[in-house]
């Protein structure tokens, strides 16, 4: 390493922004403990902003400096300029790495500071986290806290924080719907509704998440599956499905080995909608086809499907062999959480 480069700006400022508490520069760029308990919100987060500001604008002076304290040491040194150039690159990038750690701290800070004053959480896991045990109906942001999103929480299953991504309690909410309609969500958290696929990307990704599909019949029976890993790709990514095992529960594992691998297995399978086929059949579009008419991770094409038309003798396979049309659905549910 160059001695030109001093690290220990980096450092304290990567510790300073790093500390989990109200810690900040003053102006003479001593890292102190913020006291202000008396600011609003309004001031406490117009504050972080202008911390945020400034401290990136620190570093860019600071980057500034460093490039011509390599310039002034670059004319000096004649010989071997290339490793001079290829030491300057290392470092650039090494520093360029700091700031956006340091973004990143202050950002997630940021949120955390938000979500704790005004209760606005990304997702049901954390609603439940901070005392609200009731399933129901919430709201969530998943984006960011001006991007309220409504969607039922189950708080009981399985130690509770679920986020249902689909629920259907009747036929009033058609699922036979356009790419960008299962793109944005449709339907009432209070009734049936697809919480949207942006969503279920921005919920899953960068973490790991279990996934929890319920089917209660009409005769009261409830039949359940859980999968340990599930994530969502982006649009770009064509919505991609993956999940993993293992998966445990008395509605049978329809989704991941179904014991016909090139047909029915969802894991690695993009989004199709009947405008959009994306999926492993050659032949047609599976959400296309009249009977069933909805959109999924269709391969060739499946043997669980919960987005197909709602009325009783009508669903196409919903969850083959444990449900089949002949069985009449009362509600499902399928839901996340982080793990
Ligand atoms: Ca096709």
């Amino acid at each position: 390493m160059a001695g030109v480069w001093s690290s220990s700006f980096v450092c304290s400022l990567f510790f300073c922004a790093a500390s989990s508490q109200q810690i900040y520069f003053n102006d003479k760029n001593d890292c102190v403990r913020n006291d202000q308990t008396t600011q609003t919100f309004d001031e406490k987060v117009e504050y972080l902003k202008q911390e945020n500001a400034r401290q990136i604008e620190l570093l860019r002076h600071e980057i500034a400096k460093q490039i011509d304290s390599l310039r002034r040491d670059n004319t000096r040194i004649t010989a071997n300029q290339m490793n001079i150039q290829e030491e300057f690159d290392e470092l650039f990038s090494i520093l360029m790495k700091n700031v956006t750690n340091i973004h990143e701290d202050l950002k997630s800070y940021i949120l955390q500071t938000i979500e704790s004053e005004l209760h606005r959480y990304k997702d049901c896991k954390n609603l439940y986290i901070n005392g609200n045990t009731e399933s129901g109906v919430y709201a969530i942001y998943p984006f960011s806290i001006e991007s309220k999103v409504s969607v039922f929480c189950d708080m009981m299953t399985e130690s509770g924080g679920w986020t249902a991504i689909q629920k259907r309690v009747s036929g009033s909410v058609s699922f036979d719907r356009t790419w960008s309609d299962y793109k944005t969500g449709f339907g009432k958290a209070n009734d049936s509704y697809w919480i949207g696929n942006d969503v279920i990307h921005q919920l899953t990704k960068g973490r790991n998440s279990s996934l929890y599909v319920s089917i209660t019949l009409t005769n009261g029976t409830k039949l359940y599956e859980l999968y340990n890993q599930f994530s969502v790709a982006d649009e770009a990514n064509k919505y991609r499905l993956f999940l993993g095992g293992p998966a445990t529960g008395t509605l049978g594992d329809s989704m991941l080995h179904t014991g016909y691998p090139y047909y029915y297995d969802l894991s690695g399978m993009y989004f199709s909608t009947s405008d959009r086929d994306n999926d492993g059949w050659s032949f047609g579009n599976c959400a296309a086809v009249s009977t069933r008419r909805g959109g999924w991770w269709f391969n060739e094409c499946h043997r669980a499907f919960l987005n197909g038309q709602w009325f009783p003798g009508s669903w196409i396979k919903p969850w083959y062999p444990t449900v089949t049309k002949s069985k009449k659905i009362k509600e499902t549910l399928i839901m996340i959480k982080p793990t």
